[in-house]
């Protein structure tokens, strides 16, 4: 059996080399790419978190270990963005203004792609401004909008507010997600959908869309 809790143990201590290592052997093993995510990747980085707010990591671990885990989560990609299933429709997303995180944004597109999305990322900083013009061009279903920290939620709110000035904000269902944000806060700024995770977050799209997952 593979002991994922080394992959978390090589988050925590940011061995790049060893968390690509294990990555590698643990697919040669045949253990399921979520499970990799799931009981290695992601607890390795919310022991991270933790130690940062202990005050016993600073902002160079948190960049250590999350460019391991950017690393490992490359190598999940061919695996979980593998689709087998027929064109589920078109997704926009990207993280809001002012905020860098990108590892948990990356999973869920990831995982949309393994369910017949396709997918536009518009990266990381993202500004009202850009997703607004994004959805304006595009022929999107759904725009998503990930959220990390306290201080970027507004940042949701102001995008939504950019799109009704130009008249766009009818032409896309919109979704929000990351680790502060909640179900209250996206009925609150009259978001359509709310996702927890990257399996909920393929879910709720599938429900806006009206179709089923796998289908
Ligand atoms: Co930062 N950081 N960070 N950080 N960082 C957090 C988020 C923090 C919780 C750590 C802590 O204090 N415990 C804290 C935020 C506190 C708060 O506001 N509530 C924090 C802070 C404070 C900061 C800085 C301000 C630190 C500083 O400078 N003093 C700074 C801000 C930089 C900026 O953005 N402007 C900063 C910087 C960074 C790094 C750049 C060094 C690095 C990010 C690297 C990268 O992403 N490429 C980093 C990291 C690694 C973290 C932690 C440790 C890990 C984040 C992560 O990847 N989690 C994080 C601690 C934590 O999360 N507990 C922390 C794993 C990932 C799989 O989960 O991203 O939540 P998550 O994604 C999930 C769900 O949220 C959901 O699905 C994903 C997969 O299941 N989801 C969606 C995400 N987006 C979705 C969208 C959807 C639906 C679901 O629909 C559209």
């Amino acid at each position: 059996m593979f002991n994922l809790n080394e992959i978390s143990k090589a988050i925590v201590e940011g061995n790049r080399d060893v968390v690509l290592e294990l990555t590698r052997a643990a697919l040669g093993a045949n253990v399921p790419a979520k499970e990799i995510l799931d009981n290695g990747l992601v607890p390795g980085l919310m022991e991270v978190g933790n130690l940062f707010e202990a005050g016993e990591y600073f902002l160079p671990e948190l960049l250590v270990s999350g460019e391991a885990a950017s690393g490992a989560v490359g190598l999940l990609e061919p695996v979980l963005s593998k689709a087998d299933t027929p064109a589920a429709g078109k997704y926009l997303i990207g993280t809001v203004q002012g905020d860098v995180h990108d590892v948990g944004k990356n999973i869920v597109i990831m995982m949309l792609k393994g369910n017949g999305w396709q997918v536009t990322d518009l990266g990381v900083d993202v500004s009202p401004e850009e997703f607004c013009s994004a959805v304006g061009k595009g022929d999107f279903d759904i725009l998503g909008m990930s959220s990390l920290l306290t201080t970027t939620m507004p940042d949701t709110v102001k995008t939504i507010e950019t799109l009704k000035t130009a008249g766009l904000r009818d032409k896309v269902k919109i979704m929000v997600g990351g680790a502060p944000i909640t179900q209250e806060w996206a009925d609150k700024i009259g978001a359509d959908g709310y996702a927890p995770d990257a399996s909920a977050a393929v879910k709720v799209a599938m429900a806006i869309v009206g179709k089923k997952e796998g289908a």
